[in-house]
């Protein structure tokens, strides 16, 4: 849990484009011995839906929020020493945003549920040609594939994903997830064998101790 007047001090700091000010706070947190998915979850990623409403209310700009995703994204790279400290398990996760997927916040902190559960995790970033994807995932031979989904009109697209994965690669898990499920298709992933609709981070922990 988040103290509720450290997380408002953040964001306004955050909104207020105090990229120092930011750091600080998390460095603080980290410092506490914060778990990080709490910390990717009750601040990042809770600050960056509340700047997603005010941008959708006209109370900011899409300046103030390129800026405040900037600042969250160099945040991220805070947890680096953390993440990678963890005994390593040989195992292998690819994951990435679908084709017309620029939301690539919500994969970079799945990969690294995967890095700090001592896997590789190879984060494709945003809007990944399905081919070069695929091209990928036959190099490296991953365990796991993980894809990503923040705007439901993108769901063809995934789907596309899902297809060339199935077809190409029947004996990898294939995991799904991001915040566009929040206003529909987890029926339409369910259709697909082998691949299955994870909610949060701490859905996808859960999974990988008792894989
Ligand atoms: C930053 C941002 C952008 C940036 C993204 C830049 C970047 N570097 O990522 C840019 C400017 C590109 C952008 C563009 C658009 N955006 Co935008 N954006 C956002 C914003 C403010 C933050 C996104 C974010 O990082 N969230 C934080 C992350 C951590 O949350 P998350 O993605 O949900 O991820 C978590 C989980 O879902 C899960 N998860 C995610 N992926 C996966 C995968 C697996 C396998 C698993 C297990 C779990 C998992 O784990 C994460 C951690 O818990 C959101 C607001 C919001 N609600 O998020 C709007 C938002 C998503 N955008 C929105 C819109 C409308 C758009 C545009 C269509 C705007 C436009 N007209 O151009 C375009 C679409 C571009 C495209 N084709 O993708 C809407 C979507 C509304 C809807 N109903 O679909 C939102 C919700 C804003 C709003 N309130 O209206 N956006």
């Amino acid at each position: 849990m988040i103290n509720e007047n450290l997380y408002q001090n953040y964001f306004d700091a955050l909104l207020a484009g105090r990229r120092s000010e930011c750091k600080d706070f998390v460095n603080d947190l980290l410092d506490a011995k914060i778990d990080i998915k709490v910390l990717y979850s009750d601040l990042f990623q809770r600050s960056l839906y509340s700047v997603g409403e005010l941008w959708e209310n006209n109370r900011i700009t899409v300046a103030n929020e390129h800026l405040a995703t900037s600042i969250t994204e160099s945040l991220l790279n805070l947890t680096y020493p953390f993440i990678f400290a963890t005994e390593r398990t040989g195992r292998k996760a690819v994951i990435s945003c679908s084709a017309n997927e620029f939301h690539q916040v919500g994969g970079k902190m799945v990969a690294d549920v995967f890095e700090l559960n001592g896997w590789d995790g190879h984060f494709l970033g945003p809007n990944s040609p399905t081919e070069d994807m695929a091209q990928f995932i036959q190099n490296v031979q991953p365990d796991v594939v993980g894809l990503s989904l923040a705007i439901l009109p993108n769901i063809d697209h995934l789907k596309r994903s899902i297809e060339v994965v199935r077809a190409d690669f029947p004996k990898i898990d294939l995991l799904v997830g991001g915040q566009a499920f929040r206003w529909g298709g987890i029926d339409t992933i369910r259709r697909y064998a082998g691949t299955e609709y994870i909610s949060s981070l701490n859905a996808l922990e859960k999974m990988l101790k008792g894989m």
